[in-house]
């Protein structure tokens, strides 16, 4: 069966995962394609999906018939309501990052998932596709011992001017939030944030760097750094420190080369070209689920909980040093 594909958002990862089911992946055909600007849908049908059909708007293309499953990789304030009308539908959905906006939209694609009592949706946090951290964790589950703390940093070597305090938490830490949840099967109870001196790239309304403390229902205390004007790279570092040993973050694989006098080994200085293996990894995930009429992987309730954690991190940032407390909700039995 070749499961029939509706792609909300044709922007940049839209256009990419386009490219991923044409091309790349087995068992799926983009069929129909959808975008604010129709222009946009056009050029990517012309480039990559000659045969799909360009819809007016997403809720049109969620209703086609011949669509059996949706991409939403639009601007983050639409997904909730496409979502919605996904689930509705009873379509399986994979959503890009955020789920919702807020934590109360993200509850309300939860309680409709619940309601409609099986999976059908799938979030974007593709790093738990990476072949990196799936080692990771299974060295965390079979040789570290039980976790005690985590040190990690998420470095970009520059942002745009739009990007503010709040924006390393939701667009940045966000990836953060959920991998180390599912890296170490746990749940945050609490978030403190606390400022060095700004560095000199930054301005009035980004603090940078910033230090996040997450502690876990189990009492495993998180520490990471957050440095979006670091300068030299593109840098995500994580090392998990256990009872019996400590394991590390593999490095991107890179050549290391003796050269003009220095041991040298290359820097990634894009996150898109990070992670890009795990795109293809959890799109044929979704694609197989899909094709079950279901979805598995990082869950609305995963969604949810993000968005929860984003929340309170975003409170301790203006609490600066005080800890915020996060409650956990009672996980529904659809997602144990
Ligand atoms: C971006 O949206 C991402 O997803 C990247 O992983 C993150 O490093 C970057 O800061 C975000 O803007």
């Amino acid at each position: 069966m070749t499961l029939k594909i509706g792609v909300i958002g044709t922007g940049m990862i839209g256009r990419d995962h386009t490219r991923r089911i044409q091309n790349v992946l087995a068992g799926a055909q983009v069929v129909a394609l959808s975008d604010y600007s129709s222009e946009a849908a056009k050029a990517v049908q012309a480039d990559l999906a000659p045969d799909a059909t360009v819809h007016a708007t997403g809720q049109e293309l969620i209703a086609a018939n011949t669509v059996d499953a949706v991409l939403v990789c639009s601007t983050g304030s639409t997904h909730e309501d496409y979502v919605l009308a996904a689930i509705e539908a009873g379509k399986p959905v994979f959503c890009e990052k955020p789920l919702a906006t807020t934590a109360e939209g993200a509850k309300r694609i939860v309680d409709a998932e619940v309601a409609a009592g099986k999976r059908l949706v799938q979030v974007g946090f593709m790093r738990r596709y990476d072949s990196g951290y799936v080692a990771l964790k299974d060295a965390v589950v079979n040789n570290t011992g039980a976790p005690i703390m985590v040190h990690a940093a998420h470095r970009n070597p520059a942002v745009p001017e739009q990007y503010v305090t709040p924006m390393a938490i939701h667009d940045t830490f966000v990836h953060e939030i959920d991998v180390f949840r599912w890296l170490l099967d746990d749940d945050y109870v609490s978030a403190r944030v606390t400022f060095p001196r700004s560095c000199a790239a930054s301005h009035a309304k980004l603090r940078d760097p910033q230090i996040v403390t997450l502690t876990t229902a189990k009492g495993v205390v998180i520490n990471t750094e957050i440095y979006v004007n670091c300068k030299y790279g593109y840098d995500i570092q994580c090392q998990v420190v256990g009872e019996d040993g400590v394991a590390y973050l593999p490095e991107p694989q890179a050549i290391k080369m003796r050269l003009g006098a220095k041991f040298q080994n290359e820097i990634l200085t894009d996150w898109k070209d990070r992670f890009v293996a795990s795109y293809d990894v959890e799109l044929q995930d979704f694609i197989k689920a899909a094709a079950e009429g279901t979805a598995t992987g990082p869950s609305s309730w995963d969604g949810y909980m993000a968005a929860v954690t984003c929340d309170a991190c975003v409170e301790a940032q203006e609490a600066e040093g005080s800890a915020i407390i996060i409650s956990n909700p009672e996980r529904p039995a659809l997602y144990n």
